[in-house]
């Protein structure tokens, strides 16, 4: 899978990118990643992108002709799968984990990165993106960083790029509800021990306490996750009680 991202600050990604997961992934050619910099499509003489917003107000505006530039070159690039066009702005649909599911699926995503305080609108009216992506309702003094949470997460989900598939299946929001505890060696420290159940070597018991655990913590932290979680009737009926604090069933 490729990726291209457009931006500002073309350094911000050189570590990221190169680090962890997703940097061996790129090693391994099975991720190609190109840092695109929207200055080079600037023709301006100080390589300026952005202006003084019309009708006045704060803060300035990434221009439009810069970034038709890099879409429309990006698109244009022979040789290459036509991309999917990503604009990261607080605008954007919520990026969630099914969201990064489907982006993985694509060959070519290109993620450009808003600035200042805004983007010309008549970039989106001419209909330049695809699809427009906010990381959550955070304020962001850019795109750079949700850019990135979008390349980890979609890289989870490319085919190779996590060593054991099955950690991507048991992952976290795969069946819609948190993750379950985790513990590791010492057995006990300052005090403090691991459930017995995860020592006892059972494992249809460990993983009914994982399941319940899942389900408690989900319904306690997270109760707005369980109408879309994959829960069977049991599990439904079980959680509707609690919630009801009836005690006569
Ligand atoms: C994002 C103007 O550029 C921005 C500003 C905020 C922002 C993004 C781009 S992307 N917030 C988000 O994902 O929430």
């Amino acid at each position: 899978m490729r990726f291209d991202v457009v931006t500002i600050f073309p350094g911000y990604f050189a570590s990221p990118l190169s680090e962890a997961l997703v940097g061996k992934a790129v090693d391994a050619g099975l991720l190609e990643i190109h840092v695109v910099d929207l200055r080079e499509f600037s023709d301006d003489p100080h390589r300026k992108v952005d202006d003084e917003a019309y009708g006045g107000g704060p803060g300035m505006v990434l221009a439009a002709p810069p970034v038709f530039g890099a879409v429309e070159a990006l698109r244009g690039e022979a040789g290459a799968p036509a991309p999917h066009v990503v604009l990261l702005s607080p605008e954007g649909q919520r990026f969630d984990a099914e969201a990064a599911r489907a982006l993985s699926r694509r060959a070519r995503v290109v993620l450009v990165c808003g600035r200042y305080e805004g983007i010309d609108e008549r970039t989106r009216d001419a209909g330049l993106f695809d699809e427009e992506i906010s990381i959550g309702d955070v304020v962001l003094p850019g795109g750079e960083a949700a850019a990135l949470v979008v390349i980890e997460a979609v890289s989870r989900f490319v085919s190779g790029v996590v060593g054991d598939p099955e950690s991507v299946r048991a992952d976290s929001f795969e069946d819609g509800l948190l993750d379950h505890p985790h513990y590791t060696r010492p057995r006990e420290f300052r005090g403090l021990s691991v459930p017995d159940v995860l020592l006892s070597g059972h494992h249809d018991r460990i993983r009914k306490w994982r399941r319940e655990r899942k389900l408690a913590r989900t319904a306690l932290r997270r109760p707005d996750l369980l109408a879309k979680a994959d829960l069977t009737d049991k599990e439904r009926a079980l959680l509707e009680r609690l919630a009801r604090c009836d005690e006569s069933s």
